[in-house]
């Protein structure tokens, strides 16, 4: 049974990320517990307020945000956090040099009906220039650049799954002892796959190659696609690519004519961008229809992203739709 310091130890991750990886963990099992407490702890509903996406934020996802802000602009090795529910990046208060980005609980509209949500997070080195840890840009970078990425997914049990790019790993909260146990190392995305994941509500909004796609999909055996498809969808990402990286399929949010960057709902820096660092590592492939994901260059710490991401040779022919 090796532990996460043992399991990171080995795999060569220096000691002052290995530090601030480890705040990220304290603050995700701070979570695990108040949301296991759920309702006896007075924290669920929604605040008055609204994030800088204009959605209305839980009373979770504020104490969630805070949790990860707090221990981590304090740790010596962090130069500057960013996340879904703070406006503008937040200096820390040391000069470390690794930048933090979180979405301190994805699938938020699932803490009321005590379905599964998750904490995502990505690292970064800062640039090695003059920049100011309150300067925005220093975040910038593509998702190549990520030194270390994961989640945390509240569900049955609280699962970290997490990559320092060398293959993904999954450890189990142990609630005996409060900590997190490695129960599968080397995970592979099956390269096939007849699931898919995606908000078909939204058919209207979406370009033409993605409304062929699924309507192939659709038309199961006797569709071009060949395959009779399943469907599922969590409206939590952290749950449905858990789902892809246990047993393969593919999760779409995908371009949207509603948003004015016409990108779709979700994030690059705090969702698209560590997601397809798992999706990778785990053998899977990551896109927007149109270049893979973590080589889109980020103009802001908000930007969206269309996601296309999972068993590979699905991905693989999504692209090609897009390039017809
Ligand atoms: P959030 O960060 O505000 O929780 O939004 C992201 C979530 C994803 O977890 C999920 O894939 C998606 O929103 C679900 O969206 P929809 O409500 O359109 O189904
Ligand atoms: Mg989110």
């Amino acid at each position: 049974m090796k532990r996460l310091d043992q399991v990171l130890a080995a795999d060569g991750v220096p000691a002052e990320l290995e530090l601030v990886i480890n705040d990220v963990i304290v603050a995700c099992k701070d979570i695990a517990f108040k949301l296991r407490q759920g309702e006896l702890a007075g924290i669920l509903g929604a605040t008055e307020d609204e994030n800088v996406q204009g959605e209305t934020q839980k009373m979770l996802d504020v104490i969630s945000n805070d949790l990860l802000k707090d221990i981590l602009i304090d740790n010596p090795y962090v130069k500057a956090i960013g996340s879904e529910e703070e406006d503008y990046t937040v200096a820390s208060t040391t000069p470390g040099k690794y930048l933090v980005t979180f979405d301190p609980l994805d699938g938020s509209s699932n803490i009321d009906v005590n379905l599964s949500v998750g904490t995502i997070f990505s690292i970064l080195e800062a640039p090695e220039d003059d920049r100011a840890a309150d300067d925005q840009s220093i975040f910038l970078q593509n998702g190549r650049k990520q030194v270390a990425a994961g989640y945390v997914l509240y569900g049955p049990s609280a699962l970290l799954v997490m990559s320092t790019g060398n293959g993904v790993n999954i450890f189990t909260l142990d609630t005996t002892v409060g900590e997190f146990i490695l129960t599968k190392s080397g995970v592979q995305i099956p390269e096939d796959t007849a699931e898919f994941a995606i908000n078909m509500s939204n058919q209207r909004f979406w370009e033409p190659e993605m409304k062929q796609y699924i309507d192939d999909c659709l038309q199961g055996e006797e569709g071009p696609l060949g395959k009779r498809y399943n469907m599922r969808w969590v409206a939590s990402m952290v749950a449905e690519v858990h789902r892809i990286l246990m047993r393969g399929g593919i999760f779409m949010y995908p371009y949207d004519n509603r948003d004015p960057s016409k990108a779709g709902k979700l994030r690059l820096m705090y969702e698209g961008n560590p997601m397809s660092m798992l999706v990778e590592q785990a053998g899977g492939a990551s896109s927007t229809g149109r270049m893979d994901i973590m080589d889109v260059a980020p103009q802001g710490i908000h930007d969206r992203v269309p996601v296309v991401l999972g068993s590979k040779n699905e991905v693989a022919k999504v692209v090609a739709y897009h390039a017809k």
